[in-house]
């Protein structure tokens, strides 16, 4: 009967958790409920990075102390017990006078990973594990991917026509309508930076922003052995070119050199720069790499079934018996397909 319990008001603390999608960054989804004599009494999430954790926000409300020694806190991730931008929730929880505290699953940040359960039960609060690490990676990929394989969470996208060609070698061809772009600007503006191919770069000089869906604007990262010259520098967009020789800044434009173009490290730089999510735009080559180094954690496969092509540019050759299907809808004689990457929870 108890474990029917924790499992329906789990289940709340993910759906809470959803609502901050597109808003937390580097940080994970997480939702949380009280429960006071099997009634819901309050909850919260985390709506926005840098802000208040789903336990703060659900605990905020409760006025009246003296329920919290009788209440149970869910949480979708265990608690965090160290200073970051806000304050240890372990300290929180225990200051609250709460004694019994169950959670979806333990944290995978390095920094928290266990750490906060034990801080609890030795501070004589009792607390349950429900073990849903599967679950947990399905709401937090991109978080799992930083946190665990310290690398941005790689998101490719390419647009296709329906004999695969995604464009001419040196000129961009339009391939979606406005409508479908819309959609790809959304994930855009909830991407820190687009990536792509010195190739893809000059073919047009791309905006690369997210104008159709918001005013936001990603960084922009540009890979080439040798370093970009002429890059005009954006007022309002920083534009990054990882390259093998040359450590630079002028205005908006950094160069930063690599000792390889492999994705892995590509990844580690990118994140070292606050890069959690980095969309990778192509062209087809780049794709591949990524695919191959095993760094393509997410792709978007946009088909036109109404254009063909004949020549030109091949869709990149993605090894798709390594992802799963994870969406897909039709619009407009367009058809996207979202995939994600098979992971293996060994947290
Ligand atoms: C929680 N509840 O709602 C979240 C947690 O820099 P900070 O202070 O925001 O801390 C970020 C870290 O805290 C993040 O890496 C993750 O380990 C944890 N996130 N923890 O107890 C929350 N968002
Ligand atoms: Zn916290």
């Amino acid at each position: 009967m108890e474990e029917t319990i924790h499992q329906y008001v789990m289940e709340r603390c993910f759906e809470l958790a959803e609502k901050g999608r597109g808003k937390t960054k580097g940080n994970p989804l997480v939702g949380a409920v009280l429960v006071y004599q099997d009634k819901i009494i309050s909850e919260g999430f985390h709506s926005v990075f840098g802000g208040d954790h789903a336990e703060v926000d659900c605990l905020k409300n409760i006025t009246d102390k003296s329920i919290l020694d009788n209440a149970t806190l869910y949480i979708s991730l265990e608690p965090c017990n160290f200073l970051g931008k806000t304050p240890a929730c372990t300290e929180l929880i225990k200051s609250k006078g709460i004694k019994k505290v169950v959670i979806g699953s333990l944290d995978f940040n390095p920094m928290v990973k266990g750490n906060g359960i034990e801080y609890l039960v030795q501070s004589g609060i009792a607390c349950i594990n429900l073990n849903l690490t599967e679950r947990q990676i399905a709401l937090n990929t991109k978080f799992f991917i930083n946190q665990t394989q310290k690398r941005s969470f790689f998101l490719g996208k390419f647009s296709t026509s329906k004999d695969g060609f995604i464009g001419n070698q040196h000129k961009r061809t339009k391939i979606t309508t406005e409508e479908m772009d819309y959609f790809s600007h959304q994930i855009r503006a909830e991407s820190d930076a687009i990536l792509v191919g010195k190739n893809t770069w000059l073919a047009d000089v791309p905006r690369l922003d997210a104008r159709l869906y918001n005013d936001l604007k990603p960084k922009i990262v540009i890979l080439s052995s040798d370093p970009m010259e002429n890059i005009a520098p954006r007022e309002d967009q920083e534009i990054i070119n990882l390259n093998l020789k040359q450590d630079h800044t002028h205005k908006t434009v950094k160069w930063i050199k690599l000792n390889t173009l492999d994705p892995l490290e590509i990844g580690e730089k990118l994140l070292s720069l606050g890069l959690y999510q980095v969309m990778v735009e192509g062209g087809s080559q780049v794709l591949e790499s990524f695919d191959k180094a095993q760094c393509l954690d997410a792709f978007i496969e946009i088909t036109n079934d109404r254009l063909i092509l004949s020549e030109g540019v091949s869709k990149p050759n993605i090894n798709v018996v390594n992802y799963d299907l994870v969406h897909q809808f039709e619009h407009q004689n367009q058809s996207r397909k979202d995939f994600i990457h098979k992971i293996e929870p060994k947290t």
